[in-house]
Parts: structure tokens; sequence; C-alpha cells
């Protein structure tokens, strides 16, 4: 061993050669069931079980067939869902009618999923682009420009029809300015303001990782794409503004969104708003991806190790559609 003199500082292997040393370490990153939030999608068929084609082991499910799923699920200890309608008979129009109709399978669902899952926090999606004729995540005007005040007019509504027909949370991923604001203000115009929580998708970036949902969902956009109003990835100023911005008209949670690529937001939202529980979203192309790094052991490290490095940036909660594997893979533990 040379004589180099070396600080005791620098001398780090003696404080993680031990498993649990190594916890120790790593403070704020465990992942248990609460740290998990499961997206479903809903099919208007009640019986119908739809495999996803371009997300291994993902459904599309009717009431009768998410119930069954759930039910395992919820015994092997998940907390939260996040519901996506679609609609394959109801129709599609300019201003998405079909998103707060009573016949919206969402509307449907929620009262019954609500009895048949007492603990489970059942969060809903609110946006037009899966009802739109036109595919967009808002109301246009006759030019085609988003028109803000009919789109934020829009999500309000259906914020509160799916908070009164039972959601616990409304999570707005439309992107339109000051829609937290008018949720807000029709929950307590309801007095449902504190009864129904508002999870605002506040720095979500115009992805290209949203391919698989989007065929899922059958809900792109029939022409231009949705960079007017989802952020520029390049953004992190537009990112600060927008979750200013929400925090300032009340939502109660913040997200990001795409996950793994912008954990730099992350940290600068949990270190601008850490008062406000930072939900992240894992889309469905990073999902895509990590099905295809490898097989199942592969697969399972390098998803919980994506999920640690989400965790260790800040977010408290991670929208995931490995949600049943994570819980399968806490339970072994
Ligand atoms: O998993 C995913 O890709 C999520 C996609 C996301 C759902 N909130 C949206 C992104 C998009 O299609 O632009 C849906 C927008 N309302």
């Amino acid at each position: 061993m040379s004589d180099l003199f070396v600080s005791r500082e620098h001398i780090l292997q003696g404080g993680y050669f031990h498993s649990t040393l190594r916890k120790l370490q790593e403070p704020d990153t465990s992942i248990e069931p609460h740290n998990i939030m499961y997206p479903v999608f809903l099919l208007e068929n009640v019986d119908a079980i739809q495999p996803v084609a371009s997300l291994p082991n993902v459904n599309r499910y009717g009431l009768n067939q998410l119930i069954p799923a759930l039910t395992d699920l919820v015994e092997k200890g998940l907390k939260s869902i996040l519901i996506f309608g679609i609609v394959e008979t109801l129709p599609k129009d300019p201003t998405g009618s079909s998103a707060d109709s009573p016949f919206n399978p969402v509307v449907k669902a929620l009262p019954i999923l609500r009895a048949t899952f007492p603990s489970l926090l059942i969060a809903t999606d609110v946006c037009l682009c899966p009802y739109t004729s036109h595919g967009h995540c808002g109301v246009l005007t006759e030019t085609g420009a988003i028109d803000h005040a009919a789109s934020v007019k829009r999500i309000a509504e259906v914020a509160l029809i799916y908070a009164k027909a039972g959601a616990h949370v409304v999570a707005p991923s439309d992107m339109m300015d000051n829609r937290i604001k008018a949720i807000k203000d029709a929950l307590i115009a309801s007095k449902l303001d504190n009864q129904v929580s508002v999870l605002s998708y506040s720095c979500k970036f115009a992805s290209c990782m949203y391919g698989p949902f989007r065929d899922t969902m059958k809900s792109s956009p029939m022409e231009g794409d949705r960079k007017c109003y989802q952020l520029p990835p390049g953004s992190a100023g537009l990112a600060a503004r927008a979750a200013a911005r929400d925090v300032a008209e009340g939502a109660d949670f913040l997200m990001v969104k795409p996950g793994l690529p912008y954990l730099d937001i992350v940290r600068q939202t949990k270190n601008q708003f850490p008062t406000h529980p930072l939900f992240i979203y894992q889309v469905s192309g990073e999902y895509a991806m990590i099905c295809k790094s490898g097989d199942s052991s592969e697969i399972q490290n390098t998803l919980m190790e994506t999920l640690t490095c989400m965790r260790r940036a800040g977010a408290d909660c991670i929208i995931t559609y490995f949600a049943p594997l994570v819980l399968s893979i806490i339970n072994k533990k």
C-alpha cells in the first residue's frame, strides 16, 4: 500500500459493505404499495377483455373482467388505480360529449368499484382525447386551434361528473392552462372539495413515448400534434411555471410525465414544491422498452432499479403498468 496520505473521509466502502448499511445509505427510496398507482383501461362492453399487443401483460377490461383482476391485486396490496375510459360504440364528436355521458364506462363503473373495493383509492384520468372526433385533448376553434375557454369548461364539467360518480381523485391530463382552477371551483360549488383530490398532470411533455397508449386508446390526434399544449421536452422553465400555476390554482398533487428521461424535472419540482406529493408517470413507451430489456429476471432488476431512481429523484408515487409485477416482487420480499 503506498504511503499516499488518504483522508479518512475518502474511505467510503466501510459505509456500505453490508446490505443493511446499504439500506441506510438509500433513504426515501423504499417502494411500498402506496408508492404505486396502477393505470387501468376500461371498455364499454362489461364482459370484454382485450390484450394490448404493444403492452405485454396489459389488458383493456370490461367492468366484469376488471373486478376479479383488481380483487386479486387488492389482496396482494394494491392501494390505488387510475382509470382510462375507452369508447367503441359511444360517439366521438368535437366536444367529447361521451366523456361525461351517463353511458360512459367510467361513470357507470365508479359507484360499483367504490362499493366493491372500499379501501382502494380510485383516480380517474380527465381528458377529451379518447372522446373527440379530432383526437385532441381540448375543444378546437374553427381554425383548428385550441379554444381555451371552451376546453377548460368541458374539462371541469367532466371532472365534476367523475367526482359525483365516486372518483376520489380527478387527474386532468389535458394540459390546458387554468383547468385546475376551474375544476377546483366546480368541486367547491358542489361541496366536494373536501372529498375529491385534484392530481394535476402539471409537468407533462410532448413526448414520443406515448405511442402504445394511443394505440390502446385509439386517441391519437387526427391532425397535427399536441406540441401546442404539452410542454416542449427541453423546457425546464415551462415545467417550473406550470407547477407553480397549478399549485396556485389549488392542485393537491403534482406530476411529471414521462418518467425516467425527466428525472431532472422530478428533482426540480420536488425542490420547488416539497409541500406537494409528487407523482411520476412511467408511460407506455417506457414500459415497452423495459419489457424488451431481457429475460424475466433482467426485466425485474431493470424495473426495480428504475423505480428506485424515480424515488431518489423525489417521486412519491409512481404510476406504472408494472404495478402487478411490483406487488409480486414486494410480496416475495
Ligand atoms: O402511458 C402513456 O403513454 C400515457 C399517455 C397519456 C395518458 N395520460 C396521454 C398522452 C398522450 O396521448 O398525449 C393521454 C393524454 N390525455
